[in-house]
């Protein structure tokens, strides 16, 4: 049997692989791929650039929780001067469609930067980081209102025709009105989740194991709430969407997929496995053939919401 084609469509974008490795958990996206062959990869996003060098926030900023960890890194980055410079050409010398992350201050800073990613050559995307749990402005606080949301997004698509997705947070009360919002104001596709707030103590010392008292929590912890949310939000709003969100293993991937995802990122499982995309992809390749799939694309949505739709009704879910 051939083995099955692996390629995806996410909105205007072809990837070889549904794989995305996603923004922030590999130094400024390329520490990853120098330990695998970075073809194995569908697309790399950067970590979040800002228009200005920042520093991130003060230690410690990781703490392991049970199944996740927490990091309140704080946007750590050279700024878009030297990721253009610097940055930029040593992700594009790997091979792989790159998505730039970008994340403003302001609505003016975020227009800035797309009119700055918008220049450079060998970009696959740009990702709309309206999310980041660790910054007090900006970040999730614009992406928890859907007007805010809007803004943004028409503010960064007005200063580029590529494909723009915007990267959600799953600290709000109705991701639908969220992403509904960041598609109205222009965005090709949508990006879930980004961190959970979360908190952990350090009773001995009673205090917080983050210098920022809180943090996002990712890792396997997150995959249902992960999950939750991409059902919920191809399903509403039909968007292409990348789910992502604790997935460790190639069933946590599918598990994507069948509930909707166009393709699916890949993050912590790095700092447990730094092989982990490897071996998730080959894990995906192999339960294609074992269920007789020809193709990636025949699993995605094809989530069964009653028992009646099952194929096997006498396997009960
Ligand atoms: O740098 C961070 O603190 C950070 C970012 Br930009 C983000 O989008 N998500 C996250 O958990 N941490």
């Amino acid at each position: 049997m051939k083995s099955p084609d692996l390629a995806v469509h996410w909105g205007p974008l072809r990837l070889s692989n549904p794989l995305v490795l996603s923004s922030g958990t590999h130094g400024m996206g390329e520490d990853g791929p120098r330990l695998f062959p970075p073809e194995i990869l569908g697309a790399i996003v950067s970590k979040t650039v800002t228009v200005d060098p920042r520093e991130g926030n003060p230690p410690p900023r990781v703490a392991e929780t049970p199944c996740g960890m927490l990091n309140s890194i704080g946007l750590p980055n050279p700024g878009i001067d030297a990721y253009e410079r610097d940055v930029h050409p040593r992700l594009v010398s790997l091979g792989v469609p790159v998505i730039v992350s970008i994340a403003g201050f302001t609505r003016d800073e975020y227009r800035t930067l797309a009119a700055r990613v918008d220049r450079l050559e060998s970009v696959a995307g740009i990702e709309v980081n309206v999310s980041c749990p660790n910054v007090e402005r900006g970040g999730m606080v614009a992406g928890a209102s859907p007007g805010e949301t809007l803004a943004v997004l028409e503010a960064v698509t007005g200063e580029t025709d590529r494909a723009v997705v915007a990267k959600l947070t799953p600290n709000v009360t109705d991701i639908v009105e969220i992403g509904q919002a960041a598609m109205e104001g222009g965005a090709r596709m949508l990006s879930v989740i980004n961190t959970l707030v979360g908190m952990s103590v350090d009773v001995d010392r009673r205090c917080s194991n983050l210098g920022v008292m809180t943090g996002g929590l990712s890792g396997p912890a997150i995959h249902p709430v992960g999950l939750a949310n991409l059902w919920k939000l191809a399903k509403a709003t039909g968007a292409p969407v990348l789910g992502g969100g604790g997935v460790v293993s190639a069933e946590g991937a599918l598990a994507y997929l069948i509930a909707g995802a166009s393709a699916v990122g890949i993050g912590t499982a790095t700092f447990v496995d730094p092989f982990a995309p490897v071996h998730i992809l080959e894990g995906i390749a192999d339960y294609l053939e074992r269920h007789e799939f020809a193709s990636v694309t025949e699993v995605i949505g094809s989530l069964a919401e009653t028992q009646a739709d099952l194929s096997f009704p006498e396997e009960a879910c």
